[in-house]
């Protein structure tokens, strides 16, 4: 049973990071746009609140909130740009989760501390060229040399890999075998020689946020490298499902926030542009958008805590994730698209916001597993829950 924060602690957590997000990083979003980079000042002011270290225990120096609690202050934080979410998401998320679910005493002590103040950046290295929802087959290698490992192969698409300190890498340990078997998670150093950090990708949106190829030649770390201890040998595919279940309930809670920014905007805009000699929000059709936007927010944002709740109780919610993770990222794509239809020819214009976040939240049904990926698990799980 996950509880987190006292219920106080919580409360002013939601409003200092509510103030935070409308008075500090809206303000800056053009700012990031046009430099494609966060500015130092908001990184620093992100470190002192905290953000880093949401989920990380308070025994390693987070704040530790639960499922339920995280849900509520990334749907706050994500009103304002994506792109500020995702320089915390990987120390919150994916790239941290492991190390807390299933790292050794010896390895929380040496990496928790720093990853919730922000000094060290995480990233989960999963994805390959060849290999994306398809992540039981990954090819880079970890043989093993003596009380080594020797790592080979390239990873795609790396969130936050420019600014990492360990990539918490998924590499396939036993060459004889295909699929989810034969894969170990190691926590490698960023700075381990061997390891190239490419260029940021050029994407369609989330300027800001940067994700990239890493290459990793030869690299050598030793067996206390693997995440959970040499047990965990050939574990490592059920660790990256584990952290991906509680990541796609933080992707739903990411959908909320800005499908709630998205409809504020769009009622915005139809209460003060006049057709046919009246605000569009009074004509009827422009209240249907509205309308349909508002209905698929409600709806994405009680899922969203009904999961977070599940996960708290019960430890997983791998089906109700998926679902989550599914309903909400459409359901802020179609929000998306009605408000700025709701704008007209001035939503295609890059001086208004909607422009942006509509780009911003495209990758919303691909990344963490694209929306088809949900269908088959949640189709898959749906039949043998069903059968058994
Ligand atoms: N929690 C714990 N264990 C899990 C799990 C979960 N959520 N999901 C699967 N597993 C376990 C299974 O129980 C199985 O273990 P056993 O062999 O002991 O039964 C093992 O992992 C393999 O599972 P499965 O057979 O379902 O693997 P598949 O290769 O068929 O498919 C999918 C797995 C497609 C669901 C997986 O590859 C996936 O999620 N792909 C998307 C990847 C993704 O999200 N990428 C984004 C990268 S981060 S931006």
């Amino acid at each position: 049973m996950l509880t987190g924060v006292e219920e106080d602690v919580f409360a002013q957590l939601v409003t200092a990071v509510d103030r935070f997000a409308k008075e500090r990083l809206i303000p800056a979003e053009r700012q990031v746009e046009e430099e494609n980079e966060i500015p130092p000042e908001i990184v620093a002011e992100m470190k002192d609140m905290g953000l880093f270290g949401l989920s990380t225990p308070q025994e390693f120096g987070g704040i530790g909130v639960s499922a339920s609690q995280e849900a509520v202050l990334i749907e706050t934080l994500c009103y304002a740009s994506l792109s500020f979410r995702s320089l915390i998401g990987t120390n919150v998320g994916i790239g941290a989760q492991g190390i807390v679910m299933d790292g050794t005493p010896e390895q929380k002590d040496e990496w928790l501390h720093r990853i919730a103040a922000g000094d060290v950046i995480t990233s989960f290295a999963l994805t390959e060229p060849d290999n994306g929802s398809d992540a039981g087959g990954i090819r880079t290698s970890a043989r093993r040399d003596g009380s080594d490992f020797v790592i080979n192969g390239t990873k795609r698409y790396i969130t936050n890999a420019v600014k990492a300190g360990v990539f918490t890498l998924f590499a396939r340990t036993d060459p004889d075998k295909s699929g989810a078997d034969g894969v170990t998670a190691f926590l490698v150093p960023a700075d381990t020689p061997g390891i190239t950090v490419a260029r940021p990708d050029r994407k369609l949106g989330q300027r800001g946020a940067k994700t990239s190829d890493v290459i990793f030649d030869d690299v050598r770390i030793p067996e206390s490298a693997i995440l959970g201890g040499p047990d965990k040998l050939n574990q490592g595919f059920r660790t990256a499902m584990k952290v991906l279940d509680r990541g796609r309930i933080h992707v739903g809670a990411m959908s909320v926030g800005q499908g709630q920014r998205m409809l504020d905007i769009a009622t915005d805009y139809a209460l003060d542009r006049k057709q046919f000699g009246k605000p569009i929000g009074e004509h009827q059709l422009v209240q249907g958008l509205l309308a349909d936007c508002q209905a698929d927010l409600h709806a994405a944002r009680a899922l969203v805590r009904a999961t977070a709740d599940t996960f708290d109780r019960e430890g997983k919610a791998i089906l109700q994730a998926s679902c989550t993770k599914y309903f909400c990222t459409e359901a802020v794509g179609r929000i998306a698209d009605r408000a700025l239809q709701v704008h007209g020819g001035a939503g295609y214009m890059a001086e208004y916001d909607i422009e942006r976040l509509y780009r911003d939240v495209r990758v919303l049904r691909i990344y963490e597993g694209t929306s088809q990926i949900q269908q088959m698990i949640i189709g898959r799980r749906t039949l043998a829950e069903r059968a058994a």
